[in-house]
């Protein structure tokens, strides 16, 4: 037997865990990744702190090597699909605040890209701080967009895009929403790594949202503006 099928992740201290997690989505061992991500919460980690100090800071790492060519496609694909079976684990936790129902929000990766970690991880905390979420997948040209506005009629749109190739379509969304004559029926956030405020601005979006906290946190002003304006209004 191997070093590491010996490994009992429950003898670890928290600390010696987190690093083992790191590891382990990195090699993208999903069971072990699940059993770690229990074993914090039994130790009585919050979910938030589970899903920032091991899940999002493991794939930080990866990113890194993938950028440097020390990791290929196939390996942060299993990385990828390791992380998802721990948020699988906190969503529920996560939604679990039995706050009461902010805002809708229609969230949804851009038209040629397919990462939707960032995405999924943002939806989950919406939900958690009390937000309806509808999430279209990845890939979404500007006409699924159109169609869950329609059908949904949400407060708030919500597009991702991880690649400098796919952000500037968020800017093809905004223009037909502007064409529809319905751009300021909706507050519009976006989000992904390669984005900054400058670029939020350029393309007529409403914020620029750095991670999935700031994206609550932006999402819940939105609507507190909303609701002031309705009142003044009315
Ligand atoms: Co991709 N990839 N990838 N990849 N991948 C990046 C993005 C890259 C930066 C890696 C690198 O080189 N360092 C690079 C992009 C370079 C660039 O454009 N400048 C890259 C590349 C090049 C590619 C391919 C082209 C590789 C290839 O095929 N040769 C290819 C493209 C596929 C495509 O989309 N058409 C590709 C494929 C993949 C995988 C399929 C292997 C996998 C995706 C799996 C999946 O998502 N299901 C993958 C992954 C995992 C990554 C990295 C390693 C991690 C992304 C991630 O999940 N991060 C990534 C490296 C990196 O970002 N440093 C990389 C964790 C996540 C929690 O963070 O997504 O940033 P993030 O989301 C944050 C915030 O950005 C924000 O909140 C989130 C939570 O805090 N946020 C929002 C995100 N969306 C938001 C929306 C909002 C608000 C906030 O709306 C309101």
């Amino acid at each position: 037997m191997s070093e590491e099928e010996d490994l009992d992740l429950r003898e670890l201290p928290d600390d010696e865990l987190v690093e083992q997690m790191h590891d382990d989505l990195y090699d993208g061992l999903k069971d072990e990744v699940e059993e770690g991500t229990q074993i914090l919460l039994e130790r009585g980690w919050t979910p938030y702190k589970v899903l920032t100090e091991a899940l999002v800071e493991g794939m930080r790492i990866v990113g890194v090597d993938f950028r440097d060519g020390i990791l290929f496609v196939p390996e942060v694909l299993m990385s990828a699909n390791a992380m998802k079976a721990g948020m699988t684990i906190l969503r529920p936790l996560l939604a679990e605040t039995g706050a009461q129902k902010v805002g809708t929000m229609v969230i949804g990766t851009v038209k040629g890209d397919i990462h939707d970690i960032g995405k999924n991880l943002v939806s989950m905390m919406m939900e958690g701080a009390g937000f309806d979420v509808i999430d279209i997948g990845i890939n979404n040209p500007v006409e699924n967009y159109l169609e869950a506005l329609e059908e949904h009629k949400p407060d708030l749109l919500g597009m991702s895009a991880l690649l400098t190739t796919t952000m500037p379509y968020m800017k093809v969304v905004i223009d037909a929403l502007k064409e529809n004559g319905i751009r300021d029926d909706y507050a519009v956030l976006v989000g992904g790594a390669p984005l900054n405020e400058e670029f939020s601005e350029a393309i007529g979006a409403d914020a620029y949202c750095r991670d999935a906290a700031v994206a609550v946190e932006t999402a819940k002003e939105f609507m507190a503006r909303k609701h002031n304006k309705a009142g003044a209004a009315g």
